[in-house]
């Protein structure tokens, strides 16, 4: 498993989750969507694709909430973060992938870095320490389409052309080395957020991403306090290390923080 994944830079577990299992999440996430695109009517709209930190208490009672830890916690989730990032594993954020409202607007290429990186950040994030996603499509979906081994190689030609839409390419036209990864409610889907990929649009498509990382404080730094479960929600989780060690460095670095 973790040598197809150092490999590839993804890893597809088909019937991951049963369908009770699936709906138990699908009942909580619904909610939160729902509300989600009631707050933001207008950017949902106009182009969203996406939202984030469906564990902050904004949308989500504590019992909903609970769900979310309780599943994140899992020593079935768990033991496959543990395996794929096998020093301290963190948690770092969660987020859900929908259709746009617009059924012309096209999906889009791209490495997660490159919206804060320089493209000679970007490179140099590729032997630097890796975000993961853990995608559970709620719904049965077109899925993802991604370039195998991209997580630990720069762009090609090609690819850097369409990606960054340079010499007049766009950013979702086809390249030639993708790979698409239909999904099913229940599989779930690892991939690094390093590597070149987009969503495919279509169905009714409701993925669930739960993303972890190294214990690297540039990433770390961008957790919410509000995403994390309390000192008191911590004692009923199977298996709490993820969150555990992102409270441990988090509260290392606001220490660190104020003795400066
Ligand atoms: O599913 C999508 O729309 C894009 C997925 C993606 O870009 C991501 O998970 O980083």
């Amino acid at each position: 498993m973790n040598e197809f994944y150092r490999e590839s830079g993804y890893l597809l577990i088909r019937d991951f989750l049963n369908e009770n299992e699936v709906l138990k999440l699908h009942n909580v996430i619904a909610e939160f969507h729902r509300l989600w695109q009631k707050d933001n009517a207008t950017y949902y709209a106009q182009s969203a694709v996406n939202s984030a930190y469906l564990t902050n208490q904004e949308y989500l009672n504590d019992r909903q909430r609970q769900v979310l830890f309780d599943f994140i916690a899992s020593e079935k989730l768990m033991s496959i973060v543990n395996e794929l990032i096998s020093k301290q594993p963190c948690f770092l954020n969660t987020q859900l992938f929908f259709n746009p409202v617009n059924p012309k607007q096209s999906n889009y290429w791209h490495r997660d870095p490159q919206y804060h990186l320089s493209v000679e950040q970007q490179k140099a994030a590729l032997s630097a320490s890796d975000v993961i996603h853990f995608r559970l499509p709620l719904l049965d979906e077109p899925g993802i389409e991604l370039i195998p081994g991209t997580h630990k190689r720069w762009d090609s030609t090609e690819e850097l052309e369409v990606r960054l839409e340079q010499n007049g390419y766009k950013n979702d036209q086809a390249l030639s080395q993708g790979k698409v990864i239909k999904l099913s409610a229940g599989d779930l889907l690892i991939f690094s957020a390093n590597m070149i990929h987009r969503g495919l649009y279509g169905l009714d498509r409701l993925a669930f991403d739960i993303l972890f990382c190294q214990p690297d404080p540039s990433v770390i730094q961008f957790v919410s306090n509000d995403s994390l479960p309390t000192a008191e929600d911590l004692i009923s989780l199977e298996n709490p290390d993820a969150f555990d060690n992102t409270i441990k460095f988090k509260s290392a670095e606001n220490k660190a923080a104020k003795d400066t």
